[in-house]
């Protein structure tokens, strides 16, 4: 019987040098394990409350130090003692705890770090790899599987210093091979890549999630110079790879005038003409999904969207539904997606995050798992991927550690499973 001895936290610095939350879970029996948390930057509106001091002479405000108190304090004191094998019970009383709607108290990044480490050190005191302890004590009953990878290699928006509006292009190996050839040809498209923008004169430095981040002429300059790239390498679009995108659109919403603006493209859509666009790429492109094509709250917008291209592609809900089971309960009403985001820290407990995926797999929604666009090293999304079946991941490019921790460790687990 292992009980939980201690719970301490830390504040490390995530891939983009802030801070955040890591918790390291001491067990009765000697075991330790460690998780921490990811930060986003295009946040959605209703997601879980990130605690951070506001403290401006430290980190200009984005130091952690509160959430770190209130696991070595508050959170300590009220774990102390119990069977780590409880998870779900073990969530509920941080739930409690914390007792705001939107976890604001305790903050979501504290929460979160302890729910994710007490999973690792369940896992570990019943000798088992974090995905078989996760499918287990879940009770999921289907066969493992390796998730598709959507390899974010243009990163845009909030997420590089660029003039590419959409936050993200991707793509998307198609063919039923391996998890470790999907990474391949995404390394090699990656590659080649480089190579293309090179030639062309275009800068190849990268942005937050590993994606070449240049200045262009427009946003479908993007989309041909990765096409370019994956026949250059060999692949046939359309074939051998297709392209996602997150357009990350609350970002780019002018609710004033109820406008989205990309600035690249001289632009200012209405949500229909928007629409528009993308049914327009949807007939020249090989797209296979796409993520946030409209503001967070147009509920309407996306159920009209969903209703004309729904059948053809993946529309994607990360902003929209914020792995929130609510959010998701309005938007099954609504039918405004077929597809949803799974992150676990915009909910701050690993049984939320099973709740949101298991209500999406009743009513046949596809499952993203990702990652955020802060990350650190951390390779809990490859397991929770896995582990619930979520057909998708993505978490970024195939360059930047804290990106490739996720590919390497879904790599290992194929292997493990002698897939
Ligand atoms: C997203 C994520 C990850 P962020 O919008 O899907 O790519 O970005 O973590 O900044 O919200
Ligand atoms: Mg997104």
């Amino acid at each position: 019987m292992s009980k939980i001895k201690s719970l301490v936290a830390r504040e490390i610095l995530d891939s983009r040098g802030y801070p955040t939350v890591e918790t390291k879970i001491t067990l009765s029996s000697g075991l330790s394990a460690k998780a921490s948390v990811p930060s986003g930057a295009s946040t959605g509106e209703h997601e879980a409350h990130e605690l951070r001091d506001n403290d401006k002479n430290r980190y200009g405000g984005k130091g952690v130090l509160k959430a770190v108190k209130n696991v070595n304090e508050t959170i300590n004191k009220k774990l102390k003692g119990k069977l780590v094998t409880k998870q779900e019970e073990i969530d509920e009383i941080m739930i409690k705890l914390d007792g705001t709607d939107n976890k604001s108290k305790l903050g979501a990044n504290a929460i979160l770090s302890v729910s994710l480490a007490v999973a690792r050190a369940g896992a570990l005191s019943k000798k088992q790899s974090l995905y078989e302890y996760i499918y287990k004590t879940y009770k999921f009953k289907h066969k493992y599987k390796l998730p598709r990878p959507y390899f974010n290699i243009f990163n845009g928006g909030l997420h590089a210093d660029t003039n590419l509006d959409f936050q993200e292009f991707m793509i998307v190996p198609l063919k039923e091979n391996s998890f470790a050839e999907k990474v391949r040809i995404g390394a090699e498209i990656f590659h080649t890549l480089g190579e293309v923008l090179k030639a062309a004169n275009y800068d190849t430095d990268i942005g937050n999630e590993g994606g070449y981040a240049p200045d262009i002429d427009s946003s479908i300059q993007a989309l041909e110079l990765i096409l370019a790239a994956a026949i250059e390498a060999g692949f046939e679009p359309g074939v051998d790879i297709g392209l996602g995108t997150d357009v990350g659109s609350s970002e780019l919403y002018d609710k004033k005038t109820k406008k989205y603006i990309f600035p690249l493209d001289s632009a200012s859509f209405s949500k229909d003409t928007l629409s528009g666009l993308y049914y327009e790429w949807l007939k020249k492109y090989p797209f296979v999904s796409i993520e946030d094509p409209l503001d967070q709250d147009d509920w309407q917008g996306w159920s009209d969207l969903n209703e004309e291209i729904g059948s053809e592609v993946m529309i994607v809900g990360d902003d929209l539904f914020v792995t929130n089971e609510k959010r998701l309960r309005k938007g099954l009403e609504k039918n405004a997606a077929n597809t949803i985001l799974i992150k676990p820290n915009q909910v701050g407990t690993l049984s939320e995050t099973i709740s949101c995926i298991k209500l999406a797999q009743k009513h046949n929604y596809e499952i993203m798992a990702s990652h955020r666009s802060g990350e650190t090293t951390d390779d809990f999304i490859a397991d929770l991927a896995v582990a619930t079946g979520a057909g998708h991941i993505k978490a970024g490019s195939l360059s930047r550690g804290e990106r490739l921790a996720k590919y390497n460790r879904l790599m290992e687990i194929e292997k493990e499973l002698g897939m």
